[in-house]
C-alpha cells in the first residue's frame, strides 16, 4: 500500500537539499567519446576489452570530488555504480567485470561513499537496468544495443530471468554491503521493458526492506524523456519517489492528477555528454547553470548537475572552474536555494522567486526595467527587505496598484544602479 505520510517524510531531506552532483564514470572515460560509445560505434566485447585491461585511475581521490561538490553548495551526489556497459565500480561477487579486477584494484564505490559522507554529503548510486556486457541481457527491442546489427549474435540462448537474478543480486549487494544509501537511481525503461519486466515490485520491496529511507527515481517505469509520471496514488503500480526529467526543465514544475506538486529532479550535463568526452568543450557557462538551478527551485524541483571524470579520475578543469563559480554564488546565496521551493507569487519579468515559509527570495537576473515589483504582496505585509549577499537594508520605494494587484511593493533598483551580482542578485 502506498503510504503518503511515509513518502512525504522520506523525501523531506531531498526536497530541502535541492542541488546534487551526478557523476558518470567508468571504462568509457578511456575512449573519451561519451558513455554510449560501445553502442554508438557498435563495439563488440572484444573491441571494448582493452579499456578494461588498461583502466588505472591513478588520480582517483574522491575526497577531492567531495570537497568540490561541497564548495559548489551541492548537498547530495549520485555515482554510476554500473552504467549500460555493465562495468562495475564496486566489488560485486556476481561478476568478474569490476574495478577490483582492473589495475585500479580498489572498490571505487566504497571510497566514493566514504569520502562524500565524510563531507556531510548525502550519497546516491546510479544503477543501469540495461547491461550490454551480460550474456543474458537481450538485444531485441534493443534500445541501441551494441550488438544489434551482428547477425551471429542472437537472443536465442539468452535467459532474461537469469539476468534479473543477477541484476537483483547486484542491487542487493549495494543495499547490503555499503551502509546507508540515500538515493538509488535506476536507469532506464523502454518499450515493453518496464515495471514488472524488471520485477520492479519485488526489487523495490527488497531495496526498501534493506534501506527503508532510500529514495528511488521513476525509471523502473519510464525513461528520462519527457517528464514521466509518479503513480503515487495507485498502490498496485510500482511508483518511484521522484520524476527524473533529463536535459529538460518542466515549464511550470510538475503536479499530480490531484493538482499537488510532484517531487522532481532535472538531471543536466555541463557540456553535451554524461561520460567524459575529450572533444566536447561545449560547456554551459556558470551563470547559466546558476540560473537553471534557481529555475528548478522556483518550480519546486531539484537540479542534479553532472560531471564526467576522465580515465585517470580527474574532473575536467572546465567543470572544476564552473563548480567553483557556482560555489562563489552559493556561498552568499544558498539560503535562497536550500530549504526553498516554489512560491505562489507570479514569476516576475526580470527574474524568479523562491520561497521558504514566510521568506521570499526575489532573484533579480536582469536590470532591465529598474523596479523590483512584488506582485501579490500587499502593502504592510513586507516586514523587511534585505540584500541576501551582504544583509544590507533595501527600502520599499513606493506602493502602486498594477492591474489586479493592489498596493504592490516596489523596490527601486535605481538606488542600486549596478546590481551587486550581475548573474542573480537576491
Ligand atoms: C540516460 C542514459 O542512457 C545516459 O547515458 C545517462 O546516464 C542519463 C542520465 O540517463 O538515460
Amino acid at each position: 500500500m502506498f503510504d503518503r505520510n511515509a513518502y512525504e517524510k522520506r523525501v523531506e531531506w531531498y526536497q530541502h537539499d535541492r542541488f546534487g552532483m551526478f557523476i558518470h564514470w567508468g571504462l568509457y572515460a578511456i575512449p573519451a567519446r561519451g558513455e554510449w560509445v560501445r553502442s554508438t560505434e557498435e563495439l563488440t566485447i572484444e573491441d571494448y576489452e582493452p579499456f578494461f585491461n588498461e583502466f588505472d585511475p591513478v588520480d582517483y581521490d574522491p575526497k577531492k570530488w567531495a570537497c568540490l561538490a561541497k564548495e559548489a553548495g551541492m548537498k547530495y551526489a549520485v555515482l554510476t555504480a554500473k552504467h549500460h556497459d555493465g562495468f562495475c565500480l564496486f566489488d560485486s561477487k556476481l561478476t568478474d567485470y569490476k574495478c577490483t579486477n582492473t589495475k585500479a584494484g580498489r572498490d571505487l564505490v566504497r571510497e566514493y561513499l566514504d569520502a562524500f559522507r565524510a563531507e556531510g554529503i548525502k550519497v546516491g548510486l546510479y544503477y543501469s537496468l540495461i547491461d550490454w556486457h551480460h550474456p543474458d541481457f537481450p538485444h531485441y527491442g534493443d534500445w541501441h544495443h551494441p550488438m544489434r546489427n551482428h547477425p551471429e549474435c542472437s537472443n536465442e540462448n539468452r535467459d532474461f530471468d537469469r539476468y534479473l537474478t543477477y541484476m537483483h543480486g547486484q542491487v542487493r549487494e549495494l543495499c547490503e554491503n555499503y551502509g546507508k544509501i540515500d538515493v538509488m537511481w535506476f536507469d532506464f525503461s523502454y518499450g515493453e521493458m518496464t515495471g514488472e519486466k524488471w520485477k520492479a515490485t519485488e526489487l523495490v520491496n527488497m531495496v526498501r526492506s534493506l534501506q527503508p529511507d532510500i529514495i528511488l527515481d521513476n525509471r523502473l517505469e519510464v525513461s528520462g524523456e519527457g517528464f514521466g509520471s509518479l503513480a503515487t496514488e495507485n498502490p498496485n503500480v510500482y511508483s518511484g519517489d521522484f520524476v527524473s526529467p533529463e536535459q529538460i526543465i518542466p515549464p511550470n514544475g510538475l503536479i499530480d492528477n490531484l493538482g499537488r506538486p510532484l517531487v522532481w529532479e532535472a538531471c543536466v550535463t555541463m557540456n553535451n555528454n554524461w561520460g567524459y568526452n575529450a572533444k566536447d568543450k561545449n560547456f554551459k557557462p556558470a551563470p547559466m547553470l546558476i540560473k537553471k538551478l534557481v529555475e528548478c527551485v522556483s518550480k519546486g524541483g531539484n537540479l542534479l548537475l553532472n560531471v564526467g571524470p576522465d580515465a585517470k579520475g580527474n574532473i575536467p578543469d572546465e567543470s572544476v572552474q564552473i563548480l567553483k563559480e557556482i560555489g562563489a554564488w552559493m556561498k552568499k546565496n544558498s539560503e535562497s536555494i536550500v530549504g526553498c521551493t516554489k512560491s505562489d507569487l507570479p514569476k516576475p519579468e526580470n527574474g524568479r522567486i523562491t520561497q521558504n515559509g514566510n521568506t521570499i527570495y526575489y532573484h533579480v537576473m536582469e536590470n532591465s526595467i529598474g523596479f523590483v515589483p512584488l506582485y501579490g504582496i500587499e502593502k504592510d505585509r513586507v516586514k523587511r527587505m534585505r540584500l541576501l549577499s551582504d544583509g544590507s537594508e533595501l527600502k520599499i520605494a513606493q506602493y502602486w496598484t498594477v492591474g489586479n494587484y493592489p498596493d504592490i511593493a516596489f523596490v527601486e533598483l535605481s538606488a542600486t544602479p549596478h546590481l551587486p551580482d550581475e548573474v542573480d542578485t537576491v
